[in-house]
């Protein structure tokens, strides 16, 4: 069985098309006009190793905050379809990454309850062309969707750009370990109560 998903969004504001691959090697196509958000959305792929395909085509001429916040809510909602009953799913994962100077931690429950925690100053308020109030966006859209509670911390550094991307890589790890499937408990639901 492939856990895999395919969806398609729509509103006035925004289409997206994802696909995701629960067990795949990695590999991405991602397009979504946004040049450091693609950046962040191919570390997101290459580190968890979830093939990701990602298509958004959003108001891009307001501003980067639809086509962010529903690339977050479309992820999630794939990833969560991927997941199925989540039989098997090591469920917790949690992850530490440096860039030189800064250190980030991510750490993911797939509980199928939503609450994101964002605990990441930035020091500008832009990197390339994208505010960075909107990676708070993202991350609270992609717990929303993907129905995990998300504890997503920036413990220091000063460049924003590696900020930013150590918090999506540590993301990418937690959710690789936790999506894993558990050999020792794959026909078990990772939960007394039987239910995630
Ligand atoms: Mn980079």
């Amino acid at each position: 069985m492939t856990r895999s998903a395919k969806i398609e969004r729509t509103t006035k504001e925004t289409n997206i098309q994802v696909e995701v691959n629960l067990d795949g090697n990695g590999s991405y196509s991602v397009s979504t006009g946004i040049g450091f958000f693609n950046h962040m959305l191919e570390q997101l792929s290459h580190h968890s190793l979830i093939d990701l395909k990602i298509k958004a085509i959003g108001d891009l001429h307001i501003d980067f905050h639809h086509t962010v916040e529903d690339c977050g809510i479309a992820i999630g909602e794939a990833i969560r379809n991927a997941l199925g009953d989540k039989k098997g799913i090591t469920r917790f994962g949690h992850s530490y990454v440096p860039m030189d100077e800064t250190l980030s931690r991510c750490i993911i429950d797939l509980s199928g309850r939503a609450y994101p925690i964002f605990n990441v100053d930035f020091k500008r308020d832009k990197v390339g062309d994208m505010d960075c109030e909107l990676f708070r966006e993202f991350f609270y859209a992609i717990s929303q969707s993907l129905a995990c509670n998300l504890h997503v911390e920036n413990l220091y550094g000063t460049n924003n750009h590696h900020i930013i991307e150590s918090c999506f890589k540590a993301f990418a790890r937690s959710l690789r370990i936790a999506s894993t499937i558990d050999e020792r408990k794959k026909n078990a639901i990772n939960s007394t109560k039987g239910i995630l």
